[in-house]
C-alpha cells in the first residue's frame, strides 16, 4: 500500500469520530505524493506519521460563575501540533461547536499556513466550547480568567503564542493577557492581537481580511484582471469578513451580500460597511437589523441561499464546510471566477473538486487567510524589539507576504506539473520547510 494511503488509514483508525481532522488530513496528505516519491528518506524517517500526530494535546476544565451565581464548566483545549520551525502559533476559538476534531484540523492546517508565511512560527490551535454570545462582559472576563489560569502554564512568548479566532477578538485577548500577566508577572508578547495600548500591532485587526483581498487581487493581476467593478459575496460578518469587505470595496468591488449564523442580507446597491461595523463591532447585534436600517436591503433567514446569488468573486469568511458540492455547483453555474477562502476549510472536498473541474481560480485557506498569522508574527517581532512600526509599514509587509505566498504556491504547483492547482501548490510549498526542519532535527 502506498505510504500516504497507509498513513491516512492509520490516522482514521486511531482517531475515530474526528471527521474534520480526517478531512483536512486527506486534503493535505493526498497532495504530498509527488514530494514523497522524490524523497524516499521521508518514509524511512516516519515523517508523515510524526507530522500528523500532535506533539502535545492539552485538555482542561474551565469552571466559571455567571452573573446569577450559577456555576458552569466548559472544556478547554490547546493542541501544540508542530514546533519544527518555530514556537507553536495559532488562534483560540470560543464557539459551542468546538471539539477535539475541530481544534486538530485547525492545528494541522496552521502548520503549513505558518510555514507559507516564511516567518519562524510552528503550528498550534486551541479554544473552548464556551459561547460568548449573549454573555455579559463580566461573564466573558471571568471565563477568560479561568481559561488562562490553566493555559498560562503551557504557553509563553518563546513556547506557544495564541491569538484570536471565532469568538475571540480584542476584548477576549485583553482579559486573557491580563490574567497571564497577573499570574506570571511578565509583560511579554505571549498573545497576539493585543490592544495597541499594551503591545499590539497596527493592522493586525485588518490583516486577515486585507491579506485575503491582496492575494485575490494578485491572482487577478496575473490574469490581466482586477477587483474593479466585480460583484463579490462574503460570508460571515466577523473580523475576517468585515476587513475583506473594506479592502475589496477600496479596490472598486461591489459587495452585495454577507451573513451571520442566522441568515444573510442582500443589498443590490452594495453593502454599507459602516452599518455592518456598528451592528457587529459596536452593538454585538444580529445582521438582520441591517435590513431595517438600509433602504432596499433584504434579509433572508438561513445561510445557504447566499451562494445562489450570482457573483464574480466569492470570499467565504465564516467557518468550515460552508460551501458544499451543491453550493459550489451553483456558484459555478452563475459564473463565479475567483474563490478566496478567508475562513479555515470553508469548502468541502467535493466542493473543491467542482471548482477545480470548472477552472475557477481557487485560493485555499492556508494560503489565502495567512495574512492574520503573518501579521501576528510581525507583532511578535515588534514585541521582541520593543519597537512599533507604522500602519503603512505593517500593511506593506503584509501585502508583500501575501503576494509572495501566491507566487510560491503557483510555482510549486508548476514544478510538480499541476499548474493552477493551488491546493496542491500550497500544501507542497508549505510542507517543504517543515519536512526539512523535521529531518534535520532527528526522530523527535
Ligand atoms: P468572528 O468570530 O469575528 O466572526 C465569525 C463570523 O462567522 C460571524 O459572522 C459568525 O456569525 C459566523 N459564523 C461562525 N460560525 C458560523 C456557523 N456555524 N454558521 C454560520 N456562520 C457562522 O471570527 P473571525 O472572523 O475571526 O473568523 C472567521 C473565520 O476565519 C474562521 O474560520 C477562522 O478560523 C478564520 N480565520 C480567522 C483569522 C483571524 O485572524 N481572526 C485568521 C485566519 C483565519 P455569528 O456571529 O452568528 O456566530
Ligand atoms: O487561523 C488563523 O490563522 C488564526 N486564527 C490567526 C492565528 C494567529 O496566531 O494570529
Amino acid at each position: 500500500m502506498r505510504y500516504v494511503e497507509r498513513v491516512l488509514e492509520q490516522l482514521k483508525a486511531k482517531n475515530p469520530g474526528e471527521p474534520e481532522f480526517h478531512q483536512a488530513a486527506t486534503e493535505i496528505l493526498t497532495s504530498l505524493e509527488p514530494v514523497l516519491s522524490r524523497h524516499p528518506e521521508y518514509e524511512a524517517a516516519g515523517l508523515l506519521e510524526r507530522f500528523i500526530e500532535p506533539e502535545r494535546v492539552i485538555l482542561f476544565r474551565v469552571p466559571w460563575v455567571d452573573d446569577k451565581g450559577c456555576v458552569h464548566v466548559n472544556k478547554g483545549y490547546r493542541v501544540q501540533f508542530n514546533s519544527a520551525i518555530g514556537p507553536y502559533k495559532g488562534g483560540l476559538r470560543f464557539h459551542p461547536s468546538v471539539n477535539l476534531s475541530i481544534i486538530k484540523f485547525l492545528g494541522l492546517e496552521q502548520i503549513l499556513k505558518n510555514s507559507l508565511t516564511g516567518l519562524p512560527i510552528g503550528g498550534g490551535k486551541g479554544g473552548s466550547d464556551f459561547d460568548p454570545k449573549g454573555k455579559s462582559d463580566a461573564e466573558v472576563m471571568r471565563f477568560c480568567q479561568s481559561f488562562m489560569t490553566e493555559l498560562c502554564r503551557h504557553v509563553g512568548q518563546d513556547t506557544d503564542v495564541p491569538a484570536g479566532d471565532i469568538g475571540v477578538g480584542g476584548r477576549e485577548i485583553g482579559y486573557l493577557f491580563g490574567q497571564y500577566k497577573r499570574i506570571r508577572n511578565e509583560h511579554v508578547g505571549v498573545l497576539t492581537g493585543r490592544g495597541l495600548s499594551y503591545g499590539g500591532s497596527l493592522a493586525r485587526t485588518e490583516a486577515t481580511g486585507y491579506g485575503l483581498v491582496y492575494m485575490t487581487a494578485e491572482a487577478m493581476k496575473c490574469r490581466g484582471d482586477s477587483f474593479e467593478g466585480k460583484t463579490v459575496i462574503i460570508s460571515g460578518s466577523g473580523n475576517v469578513a468585515i476587513y475583506a469587505c473594506e479592502k475589496a470595496q477600496t479596490l472598486g468591488a461591489k459587495v452585495v451580500a454577507m451573513y451571520d449564523s442566522n441568515g444573510y442580507i442582500y443589498d443590490k446597491n452594495g453593502i454599507k460597511l459602516n452599518v455592518i461595523k456598528d451592528i457587529k463591532e459596536v452593538e454585538r447585534g444580529r445582521i438582520k437589523t441591517y435590513a431595517d436600517r438600509v433602504d432596499g436591503a433584504i434579509y433572508h433567514e438561513g445561510c445557504k441561499g447566499i451562494w445562489a446569488i450570482p457573483c464574480d468573486v466569492a470570499l467565504p469568511c465564516a467557518t468550515q464546510n460552508e460551501i458544499d458540492e451543491a453550493s459550489a455547483k451553483l456558484l459555478v453555474k452563475n459564473g463565479v471566477k475567483y474563490v478566496g477562502e478567508g475562513a479555515n476549510m470553508p469548502t468541502t472536498l467535493e466542493g473543491i473538486a467542482v471548482f477545480q473541474k470548472a477552472g475557477t481560480v481557487f485560493l485555499p485557506a492556508k494560503a489565502a487567510n495567512a495574512g492574520g498569522v503573518a501579521t501576528s508574527a510581525l507583532e511578535m517581532a515588534q514585541s521582541s524589539s520593543r519597537l512599533f512600526w507604522t500602519f503603512e509599514e505593517v500593511d506593506r509587509k503584509l501585502k508583500g507576504i501575501m503576494e509572495s505566498i501566491y507566487h510560491n504556491m503557483d510555482e510549486a504547483a508548476r514544478e510538480y506539473g499541476m499548474e493552477g492547482n493551488y491546493v496542491a501548490g500550497a500544501n507542497l510549498a508549505g510542507f517543504k520547510k517543515v519536512a526539512e526542519a523535521m529531518m534535520a532535527q532527528g526522530i523527535v
